[in-house]
This record gives C-alpha cells, sequence and structure tokens, in this order.
C-alpha cells in the first residue's frame, strides 16, 4: 500500500540515527544523481558538524561489500545504492537511503542484517512509491536531510538534478514525490519552472550546434547535418550572434522563441514527440550563462564527473565550490575528446555489425567501459547505422568480464522494447548479471560469452519488437 508518511517516517529515523553518529563514511553512485545523493549528505553533516568523508563507487560487488563491512567509520551512509544487497551486508552502524530495487532476500526477512539492529533502510518501494520514476536516490537522501535539519531544504534542487539526471523527467514533467521536492526547491528559490522546448543545451550551447547534436528526438534533416541546421535559423530571421557571442536557446526573443518552437514541434513525429515539449527547471541561484543553470545540463556536467572519476569534482559544484566548474570542464574536454575518438574508431573499421534483431561492436580493450555506452548511444541512427534496431556495444573490463551497453530510443520503447529486461535475463543466462531502464541497459558477463549473449538478446529484442 502506497504510505508517503511511512517514507517519511523512516527519513526521519535515519535522521535521528545520523544525528548521534560520531563519524560517517559516504557511499555513492558515481552518476549524476549519486554525486548529488553524496553532496546533499555531506552538506547535512558539514551542517550537523559530523566528521565524514565520501567514496564512489561505479557499482557494488563483493569486494566493496567487505570494505562497507570493515569500515572503521562509526557510521556508513549509503546512497543511491546499496538497497539491492540489503542481506549481503555484516556491520551494524547501516544507513540505506535508495531508489534501487530492493533485495528480496532482506524484504523477505531472510536476512543476518536482522541481528544487526542499528540498520535504517529508506527506500520508497517499501512504501508502495515507484522509486523508478517519482523519486531518486539524491531525492530520498533529501529527505533524510530535510528530517536531520530543515536549513537543509536549501538544496532541494539537488534532488531534482540527480531525478533529472535518472531520467525521471522524461515524460515531460518530475510527478509523485518529486514534485513536492520541487516545491521545496521552488519556495526557496533554488528552482524556477517553466514550460519550453525540452532541447538539450538550452543554456550553453549555440544555436545551430543546439540543433545539430539533438538526439532525443532526433530532428528530421537537422540533426547531424550542421549546413542544415544553420539555414534553417538564417530562413526564419535568426541571428546566430550577438556581437561577438554566439547566441543559444536561452538568448532567443519570445517572438523568436515561439516560432522556433512551433517549426521545430512539427518536424518530429508520434511517439518522439512525447515529452519534446513540456517543463523545463531552470537554477538561478547558480552562476549565469553556465550549465549550472539547466538541471538536464547541471546533470549532464556530473555524468561525464563520475565518468572520470572525479566526482569529488561535482560534489564540489553541486555545493558551489566557484573553482568547481572550471576544473570539471577540463574533464569534460577530456572526455568529448575520447567520445569523438571512438565514434571515429568505430566507423572508420566499420566495426557495426548487424543482425536480425540487433546491431553491435567489441570494442575489445580500446575504449573505455565508462563510455562505450554513450559511443553505441551517439551511433545508434547516426550516418549509416541503423535507427529500428537497439545497439550493443562490449569493453574488455579485465577480469575475464566482459562490460555490455545496450541503448535504444524512445520510439523503440514505445513499440515495446524494454533493454533492462532483456539485458537481465540475457546476462543471467550466461553467468552475468544487469539491467538499468528501459531505454539504455548495461550487464557485466565473462569473456567468450558474447556471442551466445547476442543470441539471447535477439530472441528477447524480436519478441518485444514484433
Ligand atoms: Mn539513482
Amino acid at each position: 500500500m502506497r504510505s508517503e508518511k511511512g517514507l517519511l517516517t523512516a527519513a526521519r529515523a535515519a535522521a535521528d540515527r545520523i544525528k548521534r553518529a560520531s563519524s560517517v563514511a559516504i557511499v555513492a553512485h558515481i552518476d549524476a544523481d549519486g554525486i548529488c545523493s553524496a553532496a546533499i549528505a555531506s552538506a547535512a553533516l558539514e551542517l550537523a558538524g559530523i566528521e565524514h568523508r565520501s567514496h564512489f563507487l561505479k557499482k557494488l560487488d563483493d569486494e566493496s561489500v567487505a570494505s562497507i563491512d570493515s569500515c572503521d567509520a562509526e557510521l556508513v551512509w549509503l546512497v543511491d545504492l546499496g538497497s539491492g544487497y540489503m542481506s549481503r551486508f555484516r556491520r551494524d552502524g547501516l544507513v540505506v537511503s535508495d531508489h534501487h530495487a530492493v533485495d528480496p532476500a532482506w524484504r523477505n526477512g531472510q536476512t543476518s542484517l536482522l541481528s544487526f539492529p542499528d540498520v535504517h533502510h529508506v527506500n520508497p518501494h517499501e512504501h508502495g512509491v515507484d522509486g523508478s520514476s517519482e523519486i531518486c536516490g539524491a531525492g530520498v537522501t533529501y529527505l533524510v536531510a530535510r528530517a536531520m535539519d530543515e536549513r537543509n531544504r536549501q538544496w532541494a534542487h539537488l534532488a531534482i538534478v540527480g531525478a533529472a539526471g535518472d531520467f525521471q523527467d522524461s515524460h515531460g514533467a518530475l510527478t509523485g514525490l518529486n514534485r513536492s521536492i520541487l516545491a521545496d526547491a521552488v519556495d526557496r528559490g533554488s528552482i524556477e519552472v517553466g514550460r519550453d522546448l525540452r532541447i538539450f543545451g538550452r543554456i550553453t550551447r549555440p544555436l545551430p550546434q543546439l540543433l545539430q547534436y539533438c538526439n532525443e528526438p532526433r530532428l528530421p534533416g537537422l540533426t547531424s547535418d550542421s549546413p542544415a541546421c544553420v539555414r534553417f535559423l538564417s530562413d526564419r530571421g535568426i541571428k546566430l550572434r550577438e556581437g561577438s557571442a554566439k547566441r543559444t536557446w536561452a538568448d532567443l526573443r519570445p517572438a523568436e522563441r515561439e516560432l522556433l518552437t512551433a517549426d521545430l514541434l512539427a518536424l518530429v513525429e508520434g511517439e518522439e514527440a512525447e515529452g519534446f515539449l513540456g517543463e523545463v527547471y531552470d537554477l538561478p541561484l547558480e552562476e549565469e550563462g553556465t550549465e549550472l543553470r539547466d538541471v538536464k545540463e547541471f546533470a549532464t556536467l556530473l555524468n561525464s564527473c563520475g565518468r572520470y572519476e572525479d566526482a569529488a569534482t561535482g560534489v564540489r559544484i553541486c555545493l558551489r565550490d566557484p573553482r568547481g566548474l572550471a576544473d570539471a570542464k577540463s574533464n569534460r574536454d577530456e572526455h568529448r575528446r575520447q567520445l569523438s575518438q571512438a565514434i571515429g574508431m568505430v566507423r572508420e573499421r566499420n566495426m557495426v555489425q548487424e543482425r536480425g534483431w540487433v546491431q553491435f561492436f567489441h570494442s575489445g580493450g580500446e575504449i573505455r567501459e565508462t563510455i562505450v555506452g554513450i559511443v553505441a548511444g551517439m551511433l545508434l541512427g547516426s550516418d549509416g547505422v541503423r535507427r529500428d534496431i537497439p545497439m550493443i556495444a562490449f569493453a574488455d573490463a579485465g577480469d575475464g568480464e566482459v562490460k555490455v551497453s545496450a541503448r535504444g530510443h524512445r520510439g523503440l520503447v514505445s513499440r515495446g522494447l524494454d533493454l533492462a529486461k532483456a539485458v537481465n535475463i540475457a546476462a543471467g543466462l550466461v553467468g552475468g548479471y544487469g539491467g538499468g531502464h528501459d531505454i539504455a541497459a548495461g550487464a557485466t558477463i565473462p569473456s567468450g560469452s558474447e556471442e551466445r549473449f547476442l543470441e539471447v538478446m535477439e530472441d528477447i529484442v524480436a519478441s518485444q519488437l514484433i
């Protein structure tokens, strides 16, 4: 049964426990939501005067569970991860604020954790609240922080950045508990809600590039075609520069924005148009003209920090360290350079192979496993690469394991594609594990099982799309 009250009660109990801690180790996931979660947790502990440090993990596994068990901090606070492993921890002094699916062994009460009474688990699924769509890890962590001290309401906007990072706004607006957290942020003046095209790069991308790189949804005749984008804008009398500065979507006058919005909406058809026009979330307290002014751009910046093992810089940005952004930018430039190099390599060597219902490439050890999924997504539907079937990418992950990334798009999802389900089943059948979202999923499988994995994926994807 749905009980937001139950969730808030669990958050309150966790908050009371944290406030009694002498030292806390925060352990977070490295994506945007995890970084926002860690920032909220660390700000709350700072305010409470509790000694703390943060650690970031790509994923939980036996090794990280063991290091959490043996961690010498008095309390370990896991944020945006942990729920799926509840039955495997063996320690007292544990708080988990997470929104992922809960370990069924723990739910059934078959856990040794029952013999560790000092454990607090705050998770929406335990209270009938949907953790995949209506609250993220940073949101749950925010509920705990707010219960620790009302002044932590100042970080409500970070919970919204986390939600955007986890695609919880992808249908055009936030829903459920995210909306009440949004109200906290609006109330504090840290977020302004607007209605606009939800096109990535509204604040920082020059107009032609904004259109050229628009991938969700693709703009027929514009995406990936730079001269066409310039023509499209000049045909409509839109100036590309103001003095020497390149104009962005945010610089458009209202009449220009209305004109472009109408013409761009007319280009996009059917299911791909869903959520294209909707709510946008601006961050008026952040530095003007930077990606920190838009939740999507903010989340993307944090993701790029995480991918380059610099989540700590992401936390500094969240907490408004004035030098954080410059440091993150140099990381991000490196990230872009590696992406374009990787895409160039896959294209030049014709590495993409088509099968009936999936296409794939195997990058071996040549593309970092942390970016191979983005490469797969960017290739999907680009020149000469099919868009009617999902893309699967393999990258060696060391230790006899291969990292798998599968990418679709909204059009395929609305036809029934569910990559999380497909990847989870296929990985399980070849001795690996995986999951994710319907539109994007990942797995780790044993080296040498790629062919078998592809066969299973093909069967499942076929049954989803037929
Ligand atoms: Mn998350």
